[in-house]
């Protein structure tokens, strides 16, 4: 067994936690660069002001990925390097650092998807409210038409918001990621709202790209059965989509559902008119504009069964069972399920977005870093994943390990190593790890071996 003959292997990372370059050439500053310098904003009063250097070092991290053998790559643009202020005027050295990128990709035969949105809003979008405000949705507009001329040319394969469970839940409903506040029910439902519009205005310009895949990516707990019990299997696909009401950002489906069913889960109208937004027909014909494949996220999942009432129930984890560095459980059946119920509903192909481990990795004696748990991590998910690509019912079209390469991990900071290459945030010298050798194996025999 292995993947598709035209799989897309690729590896992923987004902008703030990579390139650094804060105030270079122009670039604006962005809601991550003010929180982070928030007091106690990020552990150990951390920042992304320098990351991994990347903007500086972009041309030495492409030949890495063409070491890796891979082709495909998921970046995000900084959205205040383009457009510094959020709308209007053009930086055009900030614009240019893409088109390097994206050439020197295309050159080693590496294709570009390319997310719009992955966390760092325009610093003077969020002083007029950011997704609080209506008007969201046609700032992104314009942004996504400046995106279109710049490369879609180029790059074919779009996403637009990374993560909207967490651009709300920790930005607007947590305030633990910037840009950091708490606000009301009322409000979070109209973030919620403002947000799928702003998407929706964005696909339908990205659409127009000659060429064009378009989809979000998106995160979200998935659940795998008990058992193969038909019953298990069920309560599983049930709670994958459930709607939580006393937290409506943070499922797949408050997203998913208006997304690509055009309409938002039937318990969200419960909220009743006091707490709900205005919603017209065209706004919903606006936020299901079609997609082309469904983009996941996926690290952790839970495992459920049907109880005999007809409920639900969760496996608790055995005591002493793994955690990674995150404190995530460790549950590759959910790389099979995930996207095999997501195929189910939704009927688009499945691009696993991000996939990765955060470990505890540092230079052995001997040079090198041993990181024997990720390869494990890979080998094993993979596994789970090529058994959804071949059962004859889920149409699976790419992988992209989180990450290529350690980086600013948000609220945590450098502590967590999600990368395949390890980085030295003092010297920003890069040391491949054992695991991203054999992921090249693995990309190299098409999944054939693990
Ligand atoms: C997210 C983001 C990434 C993270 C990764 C590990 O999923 O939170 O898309 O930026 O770094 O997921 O937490």
């Amino acid at each position: 067994m292995e993947f598709g003959k035209n799989f897309y292997w690729g590896t992923a990372t987004a902008a703030y936690q990579i390139e650094g370059g804060r105030n270079e050439d122009g670039k604006g500053e962005s809601i991550w660069d003010v929180y982070s310098h928030r007091d106690g904003a990020i552990a150990r009063g951390e920042n992304g002001d320098h990351a991994c250097d990347h903007y500086h070092r972009m041309s030495e991290d492409v030949d890495l990925m063409k070491g890796l053998g891979v082709n495909a790559y998921r970046f995000s643009l900084a959205w205040s390097r383009i457009l510094p202020e959020g709308t209007g005027r053009l930086n055009t050295k900030g614009a240019d650092f893409y088109n390097r990128l994206i050439d020197k990709l295309l050159e080693n035969g590496i294709t570009p998807f390319l997310t719009l949105y992955h966390w760092d809003l325009p610093q003077t979008l969020q002083n007029r409210g950011g997704f609080l405000n209506p008007e969201m949705a046609d700032w992104f507009e314009e942004y996504a038409e400046r995106v279109k001329e710049l490369y879609g040319d180029r790059v074919k394969n779009f996403m637009t918001i990374n993560e909207p469970q967490c651009v709300l839940g920790c930005g607007y409903r947590l305030g633990v990621h910037a840009p950091g506040i708490k606000v009301s029910l009322k409000e979070q439902l109209s973030a919620l709202h403002n947000l799928l519009k702003s998407h929706g205005k964005a696909a339908r310009v990205l659409k127009t790209i000659k060429g064009a895949e378009v989809g979000y990516a998106s995160c979200g707990y998935t659940y795998a059965p008990a058992s193969e019990k038909k019953e298990d299997i069920e309560a599983a696909y049930e709670r994958t989509f459930a709607f939580e009401g006393e937290n409506p950002l943070g499922t797949i489906s408050s997203f998913a559902e208006p997304i690509f069913l055009g309409k938002y889960p039937k318990e969200y109208y419960e909220y009743g008119e006091e707490l709900l937004p205005k919603i017209t027909e065209e706004d919903m014909k606006l936020i299901s504009t079609p997609l082309d494949f469904f983009a996941l996220n996926i690290y952790e999942g839970k495992k459920v069964y049907r109880k005999a009432d007809g409920g639900i129930g969760e496996v608790e984890p055995k005591p002493g069972s793994p955690k990674t560095q995150m404190g995530w459980e460790i549950t590759p059946e959910n790389m099979y399920w995930g996207p095999k119920f997501l195929y189910k509903r939704y009927g688009k192909k499945v691009y696993i977005t991000e996939n990765g481990v955060s470990l505890a990795d540092y230079v052995f004696s001997d040079g090198k870093i041993h990181d024997t748990y990720r390869t494990e991590y890979l080998r094993t998910y993979l596994k789970e994943l090529r058994r959804a690509a071949n059962d004859g019912e889920t149409k699976i079209a790419g992988y992209f390990h989180w990450s290529l390469m350690d980086n600013f991990e948000w609220a945590e900071g450098y502590k967590q190593r999600f990368g395949l290459i390890y980085v030295d945030f003092e010297t920003f010298e890069r040391l491949p790890k054992d695991s991203y050798y054999e992921y090249a194996k693995i990309v190299r025999e098409n999944g054939k071996n693990l």
